[in-house]
């Protein structure tokens, strides 16, 4: 995908009952349980901060944009971490086509449980979802155990998408975590239909050759176009990905 396309994205966020779309994506927030992922939900989807109890198994809300000519949808899972649901949340990492990994900058042992939800997510979802690292409370400076470093290391190592250090208190980074993931998720549906095309032109050029009698040598060409339909109809795997 082209640079230049990607910095002159246009896009508008839409109400939540909006209704018609494009493009629906599912996205789950895993994480330990009190690292803010309620909270990191409610600021980035409603603008609003409050206290809520501890999630049993998911809360559902929605968020809406149009990018470029496309109206989008992502349904966003919010799970509970609390360890005892932890085999019954796994069910729902399937077909999401983005997570996020949530823990607290002032908890390190959240920080450091990232890795029991990667592989709790890997068994569970497909091999192409995409991944976006979350430090939440960065307003809790004073008590920090995670540096931004580490966070941004991290994301790095694993090569996941984006790093954000977001506060759901006072709503940093909030809204921009959720507009980055609908873009990223834009992009790649852009990528995929890209493909396609190649492969649609590619085809139909060999049919023209073929019809003209120019290219005697087209049967040589077939073998590597199969190969091209086949590695896109697997990459094209994105089950969540539903035009609607
Ligand atoms: N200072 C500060 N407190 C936060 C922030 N985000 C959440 N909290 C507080 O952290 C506590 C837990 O927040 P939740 O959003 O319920 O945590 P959770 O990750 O959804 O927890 P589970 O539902 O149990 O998995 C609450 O008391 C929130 O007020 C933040 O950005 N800054
Ligand atoms: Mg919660």
């Amino acid at each position: 995908m082209e640079e230049k396309i990607k910095k002159n994205i246009k896009y508008e966020i839409l109400p939540e009952d909006f209704k018609i779309f494009d493009l629906c994506f599912k996205i789950i927030i895993i994480g330990d349980s009190g690292v803010g992922k309620t909270c990191l939900t409610l600021q980035g989807t409603k603008n609003i901060f409050q206290d809520t109890n501890s999630t049993v198994g998911f809360e559902f809300s929605n968020f809406n944009l149009k990018i470029n000519d496309k109206y989008i949808n992502l349904s966003i899972w919010d799970t509970c971490g609390q360890e005892i649901y932890r085999s019954l949340i796994s069910g729902f990492y399937r077909n999401c086509s983005l997570a996020m990994i949530v823990y607290s900058i002032t908890d390190i042992k959240s920080f450091n449980n990232i890795d029991s939800w990667i592989k709790d997510l890997k068994i569970q979802s497909s091999p192409d979802v995409k991944i976006i690292l979350i430090g939440n409370k960065c307003d809790l400076n004073d008590i920090r155990q995670v540096s931004k470093e580490k966070g941004e290391m991290f994301c790095k190592d694993n090569n996941f998408t984006m790093f954000f250090e977001t506060s759901a208190k006072t709503g940093f980074n909030t809204k921009n975590l959720f507009i980055e993931a609908a873009k990223i998720l834009y992009f790649e549906y852009l990528n995929v239909q890209e493909k396609k095309n190649n492969i649609i032109n590619c085809i139909n050029e060999n049919k023209n050759n073929n019809i003209k009698g120019v290219n005697n040598n087209v049967k040589n060409h077939i073998p590597v176009v199969k190969k091209l339909k086949r590695e896109v109809i697997q990459d094209d795997v994105i089950p969540n990905q539903c035009i609607c």
